[in-house]
């Protein structure tokens, strides 16, 4: 087996090769990695560690925040914001974007998190994960939340930590897709997989098929294709996935293919979707193209949509190229038969 290469390394050689990362975006990515190995330690501590069960507050979303989602979102804070690499920060568990303090030198970049996603599941010992996002400043003076409203094309990084049977980093500057495995023993994240391609067909869907009686024609329509197996229009039989946890979803499709749908549904019509555009869609859409397949919210490409307010919400449908297509065929049918 030839010899492998920590994340550093690959970032210095990203760094001088075709991707051309800047040496500040190559510091934003060690640092981040940095803060999801101490991440990792602590979810993996579970009882031990006293960081189960919930805070007892709720973030911004509304939504019980876990105690780990606190620790995670402190160790991605304090990790990053005396570099010099970055402007401002926005991440799911806080309200409004965070400034670097003026005590610390200001960078050029942006960067947007769900510190532990699937927190659901945290309890339960089923994985979970950090998703991250990074953008460039616009030019000008100082850095309000409309620094942040860019559409997904506009990223420069983009990656998650899952937090399962081994820790894994994914990775793109825009130059496919790595994966590196966090080898415990060296202490350092270890390439184990680049140029990640995802295949073009599935023979597995995930979807919460629980909310089936509120999804939309198309989606519905979907599904019940997949579940026609052989004797349906498909002419094969589908398997099926749901861990509740998008950062194990998306990491399955990346590793066997698959399609992932969290679309709008009828329970809160008002809302466009459950998943978060700006640190959970657009950073899984990008890795997602990056790897070969398709990331749109049934209508449009995820990465083209331009964000109005930092926690948008977005209908996702991502994975193999083909299914997510067909999908998006679908909703075109039926609008034009809405016409
Ligand atoms: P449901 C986790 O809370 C999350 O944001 C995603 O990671 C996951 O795909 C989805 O929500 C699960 O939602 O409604 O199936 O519990």
């Amino acid at each position: 087996m030839s010899k492998r290469i920590s994340l550093t390394q690959y970032l210095i050689e990203q760094q001088r090769g075709e991707a051309q990362i800047p040496s500040q975006l190559r510091l934003l990515i060690e640092v981040v990695a940095r803060a999801c190995k101490s991440i990792a330690i602590s979810v993996n501590k579970g009882a031990l560690g006293e960081v189960l069960g919930t805070a007892g507050s709720e973030n911004v979303q509304g939504e019980v925040q876990k105690k780990l989602d606190i620790i995670a979102n402190e160790v991605l804070i304090e990790a990053n914001e005396w570099g010099g690499h970055l402007a401002a920060m926005a991440s799911e568990e806080m309200e409004g974007i965070y400034l670097v303090p003026n005590r610390y030198p200001q960078g050029e970049y942006l960067l947007l998190f769900d510190p532990l996603d699937g927190s659901s599941n945290i309890d339960v010992n089923v994985s979970i994960g950090t998703i991250f996002s990074v953008l460039k400043k616009p030019e000008g003076s100082g850095v309000s939340e409309q620094d942040f409203l860019q559409a997904g094309a506009k990223q420069v990084a983009a990656g998650y930590c899952v937090y399962g049977p081994q820790t894994t980093l994914v990775l793109t500057v825009g130059d496919g897709v790595a994966m590196f495995t966090f080898d415990r023993e060296q202490g350092s994240f270890v390439l184990t997989q680049e140029n990640v391609r995802i295949p073009e067909d599935t023979k597995e869907f995930a979807i919460n098929m629980s909310n089936m009686r509120h999804w939309d024609a198309p989606i519905k329509r979907y599904v019940d294709e997949c579940l026609a197996g052989t004797t349906g229009p498909r002419g094969k039989d589908f398997n099926m996935r749901w861990i509740a946890s998008m950062v194990a979803d998306v990491h399955r499709i990346l590793t066997r293919g698959g399609i992932f749908m969290y679309p709008w549904d009828q329970r809160e019509p008002g809302k466009p979707g459950k998943l978060r555009l700006m640190y959970e869609a657009n950073p899984m859409g990008w890795i997602v193209e990056q790897a070969g397949g398709a990331a749109s919210n049934g209508h449009q490409r995820i990465l083209d949509i331009q964000p109005s307010q930092l926690y948008e919400r977005v209908s996702v449908i991502l994975g193999s190229k083909n299914e997510v297509e067909r999908i998006n065929a679908y909703h075109a049918a039926s609008a034009q038969q809405q016409r």
